[in-house]
């Protein structure tokens, strides 16, 4: 007989959760009392993070998983810790990453009929009517444990719903005189991935490789625009062969994920808008918003084929991008049957227009480069440093595996061009709105990735959100060391600008006050991060940069995170 805990947490590392990013409260006593004994003993149980707050276990939890593709669980408590975890399950949702976010339940039993029933005050103020409405909009998938019976069977089901794609977030809670109740271990079975894994999404059906391939032969123009077809690495691969096969050209736009090297002959930039005049076949691959219509419009005769993991996007009430056909498939699958089918039947004239239209491309790439080199060439003045400089110096100094995560906000173009990047996985960006992403995920992927340097750009918003006393605390009590590189403009830029965008001339224009400037004289972010053992660096003018770069690596080396604050141009 063993509690229903101890089956639960051998029931986890069995689906292949090895850790939880938990926050802990009174609903957890016996999965503590467990994991404590399995320590006594012995016994293998999940990892347990422990993060001052949720924001930190749930944004890990995405950054383990963006650069695994392995769900991980993340524990907390009751609806408090729930609501806490939200803000960052929307961020994942949107990221079609995997996570079983846990809850314990306040007691039922009142009146001690049962082990673990209520003995505090707060077990009564934490029962909501419905706990499940909290995460409603960005689960797939919710439940809650009925009982140790099928406690490995309910965790088979979560871990194989959030895997199946399109993957994302799962919510199971756990009453606590469930965890308690005690069940005989050969009661309790086992349900193997083999038989009870996630369904595997495939390749098009065949008439639609002939299609796409048929498509791309004829095309004189092509142009693919993608946002995540990087989260398998063996996508990119497939994308770059395609691309150089039949001379697409491959715009990232948003991406959340690096699908395509920005050394390939075919990447061309973060925007398609100049490319959508001459573009007479587009591929959207793998993406939720390929362009902004208010701002861009593709031409009429355009013909787009959009191949997704999930181009039905259920998850937005509204979306709107005409395709010529849609499919359901994986990239990587998919572009490698169409790379077959056009080198089936490709001849040398096929080959001559595609290098004939590819001659002029170092060209434009090196066009880009200078114009992009010559953004980042003047560093700025005192405490109005160029951001896009401060980024080519973070740059610089990365080795292709480091791994950067953008959070730029309004800098994100001087973070995508001025940083390069060429290894699938060397770059994420957010995708979804929830700010104070990039911090949770650096520490989740630096614990995935321990010999890869990992660097996240933000704002002074962004630290803000992103909980750093929190994120520090964890970097040093687990020795994962990130560098955090933090562009502080003085205030929120995205809600001046969205602002002068439908008020051009209106009373927040006239009086200059867009309520999104910090008051306050003594601004110090990296003090925050000193408090919990990180190196801080304030970098008010440019001749202080390198040598407070040299000692934010040496930092991440001694096993230190470090946090660089660049005084950039304010708001
Ligand atoms: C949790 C959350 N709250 C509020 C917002 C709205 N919001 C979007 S951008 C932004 C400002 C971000 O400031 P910062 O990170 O400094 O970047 P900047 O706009 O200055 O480039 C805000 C408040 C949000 N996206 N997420
Ligand atoms: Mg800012």
């Amino acid at each position: 007989m063993h509690t229903t805990a101890r089956h639960f947490l051998e029931g986890l590392l069995e689906s292949g959760i090895e850790h939880l990013f938990s926050n802990l409260g009174t609903d957890h006593v016996t999965l503590v009392d467990e994991l404590a004994q399995a320590q006594l003993d012995g016994r293998a149980v999940p990892q347990v993070v422990l993060c001052p707050h949720e924001n930190v276990a749930i944004h890990m939890a995405g950054g383990y998983a963006a650069v695994t593709g392995r769900g991980q669980g993340v524990l907390v408590h009751v609806d408090a810790g729930t609501a806490n975890a939200v803000m960052g399950l929307h961020n994942l949702m949107r990221a079609r990453l995997p996570v079983l976010l846990m809850a314990g339940k306040s007691p039922f039993s009142l009146h001690g009929e049962l082990p673990g029933a209520r003995d505090n005050y707060v077990h009564y103020v934490q029962d909501p009517f419905d706990i499940g409405s909290l995460v409603r909009p960005y689960v797939k998938w919710e439940y809650n444990l009925p009982s140790g019976v099928v406690a490995k069977e309910v965790l088979r089901r979560a871990h194989t719903v959030m895997h199946s794609e399109p993957a994302g977030p799962v919510y199971l809670t756990l009453p606590r005189e469930t965890l308690i109740e005690p069940w005989p271990t050969e009661r309790v079975r086992s349900y193997p991935a083999e038989r009870f894994g996630p369904a595997q999404q495939g390749n098009l059906p065949p008439e639609a490789v002939q299609q796409v391939a048929r498509a791309l032969m004829q095309a004189h123009n092509p142009l693919v625009i993608t946002s995540y077809l990087g989260r398998k690495p063996e996508a990119v691969q497939a994308l770059e062969a395609l691309a150089r096969l039949c001379g697409i050209r491959v715009v990232e736009f948003s991406p959340s994920w690096l699908c395509i090297s920005r050394e390939s002959p075919c990447f061309f930039g973060f925007d398609p808008t100049p490319f959508l005049p001459d573009t007479d076949l587009g591929l959207l691959l793998d993406i939720d918003v390929p362009w902004l219509p208010h701002a861009t419009q593709p031409r009429e005769d355009t013909q787009w084929l959009h191949i997704d993991m999930d181009p039905i996007k259920k998850d937005f009430p509204m979306w709107g991008f005409a395709s010529d056909a849609r499919w359901p498939a994986d990239c990587a699958v998919a572009l490698r049957a169409i790379h077959e089918a056009v080198e089936s039947v490709a001849d040398e004239a096929f080959h001559a227009r595609v290098r004939d239209r590819m001659r002029s491309w170092p060209d434009l790439q090196a066009q880009r480069r200078a114009k992009w080199a010559s953004v980042a060439a003047e560093a700025g003045s005192t405490d109005a440093l160029n951001p896009a400089w401060v980024c080519a110096a973070v740059g610089r100094r990365l080795a292709p595996e480091d791994v950067v995560i953008n959070e730029g906000i309004r800098n994100s173009p001087a973070v995508l061009q001025q940083i390069p990047r060429s290894q699938p996985m060397s770059f994420l960006g957010g995708a979804g709105g929830g700010l104070g992403y990039s911090a949770g995920m650096a520490l989740g992927v630096k614990l995935a990735r321990p010999n890869s340097c990992v660097v996240h750009i933000e704002g002074d918003g962004g630290f803000h959100f992103s909980t750093p006393s929190s994120v520090y605390a964890v970097s040093q009590s687990y020795g994962l060391p990130i560098l955090t590189v933090v562009l502080d403009n003085g205030g929120w830029q995205a809600v001046k600008e969205a602002v002068l965008r439908v008020h051009p001339s209106g009373g927040a224009a006239q009086a200059n006050q867009f309520y999104a400037r910090w008051p306050g004289e003594v601004r110090r972010y990296e003090k925050v991060a000193e408090a919990f053992g990180a190196h801080g660096e304030w970098v008010r003018r440019a001749d202080e940069m390198e040598a407070a770069l040299d000692r934010c690596f040496a930092a991440l080396q001694s096993g230190r995170s470090a946090v660089l604050v660049a005084s950039v141009a304010k708001i």
